[in-house]
């Protein structure tokens, strides 16, 4: 496993060397899940090709849990920029299971990736728009040349997903594009999230 070159300031992996490295998959033979333990507002691993997702709700103009915190820690023009994003429909920028792009701006990772995962209780097929929301985030950084990208479980928060489910969903789908990212990670809040993904992930994928 060759480590990846890390330029940024503000370094996740590096804070948590010390204690936690957290878990590491083969996607295929070049590429790597990991899953962390952290904070994703925190998150860089190469500021010139990287991105964290946010979970966004269809307004895409911030809110709460991981979406709130990663509004604040990238400061004012991220809000800005959201409000360049086309209505597709009044108040809707991007609809569940969809995603757009802007820059980071005072985050440590170059881009964000505002992705809309389901309300699990009133959508009609929140499996197929979960795994739409990670497949979107994947397609828009692969068009945008990201190499590492870091996400959090989307709708595993405010909008209700059960854990175990997210995790077979959101796994399986990143699996389909194993060679296209150097490294796709995962930064959990929190230990219980976090040991169902590893639990998961044992179950989808092969250890590196
Ligand atoms: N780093 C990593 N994970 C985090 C962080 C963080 N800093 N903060 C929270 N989480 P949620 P959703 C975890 O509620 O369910 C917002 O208002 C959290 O513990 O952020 O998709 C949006 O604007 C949970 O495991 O997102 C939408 O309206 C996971 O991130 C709505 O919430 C996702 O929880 C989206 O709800």
């Amino acid at each position: 496993l060759s480590s990846p070159k890390r330029t940024s300031t503000v370094s996740l992996s590096s804070s948590m060397a010390s204690s936690d490295e957290g878990a590491v998959f083969n996607l295929s033979v070049s590429s790597f899940l990991k899953i962390l333990k952290g904070d994703i507002t925190k998150w860089s691993v190469d500021s010139s090709s990287d991105a964290i997702v946010t979970p966004a709700n269809e307004r895409m103009l911030g809110g709460g849990g991981a979406d709130g915190a990663i509004h604040r820690a990238a400061g004012p023009q991220l809000r800005a920029a959201c409000y360049e994003a086309p209505e597709v429909r009044p108040g809707v920028r991007c609809p569940t299971g969809e995603a757009r792009i802007t820059p980071g701006f005072n985050l440590p990772a170059s881009r964000v990736i505002h992705a809309v995962g389901p309300i699990y209780d009133t959508d009609d097929n929140p499996e197929k728009s979960l795994a739409n929301s990670y497949r979107n985030s994947l397609r828009v950084a692969k068009e945008n040349d990201i190499k590492y990208i870091a996400f959090p479980a989307i709708s595993c928060g405010i909008y209700g997903y059960p854990f175990d489910e997210a995790a077979v969903i959101s796994i399986s789908t990143i699996k389909e594009f194993a060679n296209d990212f150097k490294e796709v990670h995962f930064v959990m809040f929190a230990d219980d999230i976090y040991s169902v993904w590893v639990n998961q992930a044992k179950k989808v994928l092969s250890t590196a």
